[in-house]
């Protein structure tokens, strides 16, 4: 109750008043669980139990909610997912707008599982990142995405790969380790490396972000800011992170030529992005127009269902071999 009470006054966010409310799950120990993973597990039923009835707090019982027993169940697989080989990458092309050429490949996780068939990331990441799954996974993603820039040097393409870290990886002082690990074992360089990073996770934590972001950079890796527009984060933010790129979120790209203001957070983007000699990307790219008009606004890279949606690796690798370069010119699809 005096944690609750301490939420209750508004924070000052730049200036401006934010309420909020805080859900409380309990577990006990060791009513509920035996050891501290499966207590915070239990809690996180429990938090989630809270929400759903908007209570200001919830205590963990078995029968809560089936759908709760569904995700830990789901956790469960999934630390066996890994070792059974049912974890996938799909591979999404991102495109230099200037030359036409592929700059890279954006590494997307799928889960093929037996019973459910194909899941997607928001299912299972979540539920991974409360737990400590979310370090075994990191590695595995790691290792097979390095894998594929391997096997792709048969295309006559220098391609980098980029990964998605979670906001949860960004905060762990073990993470630098395994980026250098997963590089030295697979021989990759770090300039062919892209990590990207989503606005919240740095908002959440910045000196962290940073100390952890300046180790990666030192390395000389990428740094992208993936979702770029949907937090928080000012510029004046990134600019102090030793970040590279960032990417433009979909839902402002989607629509863009529909409605003119998504049109001028593009625009913006772009400018403010190359004001501080940032790569920009624009993902979501759908259409033509949307790349003509990309292209005009001298955005860097395109990324989208446009040129090419999330495919397996060998899929990709053939999609690269039959697509000449000068279809991916600007107005030359
Ligand atoms: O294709 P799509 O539905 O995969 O991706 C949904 C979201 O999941 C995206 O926001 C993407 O950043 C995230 N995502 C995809 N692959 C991974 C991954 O390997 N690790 C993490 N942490 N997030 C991922
Ligand atoms: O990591 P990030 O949030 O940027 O993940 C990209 C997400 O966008 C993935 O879920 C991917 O499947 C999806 N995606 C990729 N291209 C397109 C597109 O052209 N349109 C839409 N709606 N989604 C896309
Ligand atoms: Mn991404």
């Amino acid at each position: 109750k005096r944690l609750q009470d301490s939420l209750e006054p508004p924070f000052l966010i730049e200036g401006i008043p934010i309420a909020m409310e805080a859900c409380i799950g309990v577990a006990l120990l060791p009513e509920h669980a035996a050891d501290a993973d499966a207590l915070l597990q239990r809690a996180d039923v429990a938090m989630y139990y809270a929400k759903q009835v908007a209570a200001d707090y919830a205590v963990y019982a078995a029968h809560l909610d089936p759908h709760s027993r569904e995700r830990l169940r789901l956790l469960a697989e999934l630390r066996d997912a890994i070792q059974l080989d049912q974890l996938v990458l799909h591979y999404q092309p991102k495109v230099e707008i200037k030359s036409g050429r592929i700059g890279g490949v954006e590494a997307l996780m799928r889960w093929q599982h037996p019973q459910r068939g194909l899941l997607y990331p928001d299912i299972f990441i979540p539920t991974a990142e409360n737990t400590g799954l979310m370090n075994p996974l990191t590695q595995w993603l790691l290792r097979d995405a390095l894998h594929f820039q391997r096997t792709a040097d048969t295309v006559p393409v220098r391609l980098r790969v980029s990964v998605n870290l979670s906001a949860r990886s960004l905060h762990d002082a073990h993470l630098p380790h395994l980026v250098e690990n997963a590089l030295v074992s697979s021989g990759v360089s770090p300039r062919q490396l892209v990590l990207e990073i989503t606005e919240s996770a740095i908002i959440h934590d910045p000196e962290g972000a940073r100390a952890v972001l300046t180790d990666l950079s030192r390395m000389g890796v990428w740094i992208s800011i993936d979702d770029f527009g949907t937090g928080y984060t000012s510029l004046a933010n990134i600019r102090r992170l030793p970040v590279n790129e960032i990417k433009i979120d979909k839902s402002f790209v989607l629509g863009m030529l529909r409605d003119r203001s998504d049109e001028m957070i593009v625009r913006s983007v772009i400018e403010l992005g190359h004001n501080l000699g940032l790569h920009v990307v624009a993902e979501g790219v759908e259409t033509q127009d949307v790349y003509d008009a990309l292209a005009a606004f001298g955005c860097d890279e395109a990324q989208g269902d446009h040129i090419q949606r999330p495919v397996p690796g060998d899929r990709l690798l053939e999609w690269m071999r039959t697509t000449p370069i000068w279809k991916l010119d600007p107005g030359g699809f």
